[in-house]
């Protein structure tokens, strides 16, 4: 059997070798894989993990399966989801900021979606591509290893009410009454009903929450001409649809007796947008920051009968481990000639101790950091304590450090110098590092798209 036992930087150069998956319950053989990914979903967001909203949903999928309280996504969409898909940091493959995502090909990088489809998995996809790019006609989601697809099309029209929706190049119809997240949702139903006897992957990454905050067909307002007024309200109102819908998809999976095949993985793909709490307090940072808030996302693992209900745990997860893990989990072939930055956490699910990372690494543009479970050290060398993260970063001055700080410092140091991520990948060169203040700026511009 072979695992991810070597630090994250893997070349896969000999030839495929199988992610063979442990043998264990009769539901284990070729599990289905539903990956839902929320947009712009930080740990405040969930109820369960001391967030301000209730999120019942959330919490009951959490209660019966595994809850990772530390999950690290790059602080943007595009970034993260180029993580998601191919399991290489982003100074890989390009995509470094939300404007990279074209860098990444089909014929440059190897998706998720293409080994599970290798592996025999029918393979779907339900919700936003953004800020990735190549999706737009069956046979560029072929390319990508996806079978079928409803996408939300940015460039085309609204998100949430009278949605541009693009289904297998086609677009869809829609009314003013056509509400985006519902239309997603019964596709993804669709899909896994369809094929429901066979293994699937459906990947859905949600268009929820993601601004404008508008009303869902559950506010009391009722219609999008009224999205004036309370925007908390409506906020509120958003994360409450976001937690309906995936109460409906995995009822939708219970009532087709797939539970017991099925591993429902959530998470978010970067932190929340403005200021909000975790357990009454603060969270230090938001979307596109290189705070703690800006990556920690909640991540949520159940799959009834393997993952061992009600565990937290607190392994170090980074948004390329999910490329391993679903790999692992499918028995997929591992792409040649690819290096991977991804370890899988798929013995954890299994309720094993697994390998668990040391260290996590996040990167946004010109900037990015190397993350254990105490310190962080970034590209400017500045060491940060993190023992009140989420909501504080202490920072180190040289002149303070102790013994147990220094060999922070000095193991990290090697984490950053070999990724060597300032190496860029020949084609998109990171700027030198500037001034934070100004990326910080720059870097809320450019959430607003992502
Ligand atoms: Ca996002």
């Amino acid at each position: 059997m072979k695992t991810w036992s070597v630090p994250a930087l893997v070349l896969l150069a000999a030839g495929p070798a199988p992610w063979a998956a442990a043998p264990g319950a009769a539901g284990e053989a070729k599990p289905n894989i539903v990956f839902i990914l929320a947009d712009d979903y930080g740990i405040p967001g969930v109820g369960c993990y001391g967030g301000e909203f209730k999120t019942p949903n959330l919490d009951a999928l959490a209660a019966g399966g595994i809850r990772f309280e530390r999950c690290f996504a790059a602080p943007l969409c595009g970034p993260s989801r180029a993580l998601c898909m191919f399991g290489r940091y982003v100074f890989r493959t390009g995509v470094l900021t939300n404007e990279h995502g074209a860098v990444a090909t089909p014929a440059r990088e190897v998706s998720i979606a293409k080994v599970l489809k290798q592996a025999g998995y029918a393979t779907g996809f339900s919700g936003k591509w953004n800020q990735l790019a190549y999706l737009s006609t069956p046979a560029e989601a072929a390319a990508w290893g996806f079978d079928e697809f409803l996408r939300w099309e940015r460039d085309r029209g609204e998100r949430y009410w009278k949605p541009a929706l693009n289904k297998n190049g086609q677009p869809v119809p829609v009314t003013d009454k056509s509400y985006g997240p519902d239309l997603l949702h019964e596709f993804a139903v669709d899909f896994i009903r369809r094929h429901r006897h066979e293994p699937f992957f459906l990947y859905y990454p949600m268009t929820l929450i993601h601004g404008p905050i508008l009303p869902t067909p559950d506010s009391p307002e009722g219609a999008p001409s009224k999205a004036k007024g309370n925007p908390r309200q409506f906020y509120a109102d958003n994360v409450a649809y976001l937690d309906k819908l995936v109460g409906k998809l995995v009822a939708a999976i219970d009532e087709m007796g797939l539970r017991e095949k099925t591993l429902i993985l959530f998470t978010g793909d970067n932190g929340s947008v403005g200021n909000h709490t975790v357990h009454g307090r603060l969270v230090d940072g938001a979307k596109g920051s290189l705070l703690e808030g800006g990556s920690r996302v909640p991540l949520i693992a159940n799959w009834k009968g393997v993952t061992p209900a009600g565990r937290v745990l607190n392994d170090l997860v980074d948004f390329s481990d999910f490329f391993a893990t679903f790999a692992e989990v499918a028995g997929a072939k591992a792409p040649e000639g690819v290096t991977l930055d991804s370890r899988s956490f798929a013995p954890q699910l299994r309720g094993e101790k697994g390998n668990p990372r040391d260290w996590v690494f996040v990167q946004l543009g010109a900037h990015w950091y190397a993350r254990n479970d105490r310190w962080k050290l970034n590209e400017r060398g500045e060491l940060f304590d993190m023992t009140d993260a989420p909501f504080a970063q202490k920072v180190i001055s040289r002149d303070a450090e102790t013994a147990e700080s220094k060999a922070a410092r000095s193991e990290l140091q090697a984490v950053l110098d070999k990724l060597n991520p300032a190496a860029g990948t020949g084609e998109v060169k990171p700027k030198r590092p500037g001034d934070p203040k100004k990326a910080a700026r720059k870097n809320r511009k450019t959430a607003n798209e992502g």
